[in-house]
């Protein structure tokens, strides 16, 4: 009996594990939904690619139970099969939620991919200088119209140094590089040089604009340069003003603004020729931007009107030309977009005002360069 037991016992040890298994099968019919259990062709959270290049992802179960699918980016879903090609339409950072679920349960992943811009490097044949004017949309003033106030003079700063000037607030001008102009890290990246000298800035705001969806064109997003006026009293995004067509061409020019106000850009002896753009067909035209205060000039003196720079980040601010940080581009809630380069660059007259015999505040540009390939 003892020697019965005793070759009995070890047997039992094999026994019973399979006996457990047995009772768990038998519970479980085939009826009996599990959750899906998801492999991913791709299993890191955390992706990058650069503009150009896609990603494809798939999903399988491994469990042979029936589910439903979805993959969503951005709140949208954009495939409920199995698979799913990413390909994005601008650079920057998106989320993709892949979910897998059924009955008994659900499971869910959630990618978050860096899609870097495209960069056009720099080559030997590379221009320090902006190369092709996009769009010249002054503001009337003093000498538009004349040799510094045209589309001719906008294009003298193609490849060069030039000279153009964008009228009162709101006047514009735009370029596009032949590469794009890398952000360095902590150092300027841009020097906009303008006529300022020492007490007579006219400050112009600066926006930069990188290529996200890789077209070569400038439809991407204008981001703001926080200047040091950004928080100041008096500054004002996405402010507008609407000129007027007046009956003479010496007649000063009318404008109203989103703020309710109202004013002139007044003629003066100096110039006679019209001072509303002969390139706006238009009786009237409406012009977006920001405002900086008026704040640093002073007509205490007649004689001797001081218009004084703001610290930093404008154009036509400094004696010697503006160097400018792409870090410093703001998005329109103000936040910091990090750029990694930019292709094009829009300088915006920044304040309205009327300095008397000198006429109207109103930006110079006379070159913008690239401080990489200076
Ligand atoms: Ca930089
Ligand atoms: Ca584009
Ligand atoms: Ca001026
Ligand atoms: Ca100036």
């Amino acid at each position: 009996m003892t020697k019965f037991i005793t070759i009995l016992k070890p047997r039992l040890l094999f026994i019973i594990p399979a006996l457990v298994a047995m009772i768990s099968v038998s519970c479980s019919s085939e009826d009996d939904v599990i959750a899906p259990e998801i492999q991913l062709s791709e299993a890191s959270n955390n992706l990058v690619i650069s503009m150009g290049e896609t990603l494809n992802f798939s999903a399988e179960n491994l469990n042979k139970f029936d589910y439903e699918e979805t993959w969503t980016l951005a709140d949208l879903v954009v495939s409920s099969t199995s698979t799913y090609e990413f390909i994005p339409e601008t650079s920057g950072e998106y989320v993709l939620s892949y979910k897998a679920f059924n009955e008994a349960g659900e499971y869910t992943f959630d990618y978050t991919i860096v899609v870097d811009a495209k960069i056009r490097s720099t080559t030997v044949d590379s221009n320090m200088y902006v190369t092709t004017l996009l769009d010249y949309l002054p503001a009337p003033g003093q000498k538009i119209n004349t040799s510094l106030g045209t589309l001719e003079a906008a294009q003298t700063l193609e490849g060069k140094k030039g000279m153009v000037t964008l009228g009162g607030w709101g006047g514009a001008v735009s370029y596009a590089f032949d590469h794009t102009v890398l952000n360095t890290e902590d150092s300027n990246d841009i020097i906009v040089y303008g006529n300022a000298m020492s007490g007579f800035a006219e400050p112009g705001v600066i926006w930069v604009m990188q290529d996200e969806n890789a077209n070569g064109i400038a439809d991407d997003t204008w981001y703001e340069i926080k200047g040091a006026a950004d928080e100041l009293e008096g500054t004002i995004k996405n402010y507008s003003v609407t000129y007027t067509k007046p009956d003479a061409d010496t007649d000063d020019v009318p404008w109203t603004d989103s703020e309710g106000n109202s004013g002139v850009i007044a003629t003066n002896a100096y110039n006679t020729q019209a001072y509303y753009p002969e390139s706006v067909t238009e009786d009237s035209y409406t012009i977006t931007g920001t405002l900086l205060p008026d704040i640093n000039i002073d007509m205490s003196n007649p004689t001797w009107i001081k218009s004084n720079s703001f610290d930093s980040g404008y154009a036509d601010n400094t004696p010697g030309g503006d160097e400018i940080d792409i870090a410093s581009a703001i998005d329109s809630e103000g936040n910091t977009v990090n750029l990694t380069g930019i292709d094009f660059i829009k300088i915006q007259t920044g304040i309205q005002a009327n300095m008397g015999w000198l006429g109207e505040l109103s930006t110079e540009v006379t070159g913008i360069a690239d401080l990489n390939l200076l």
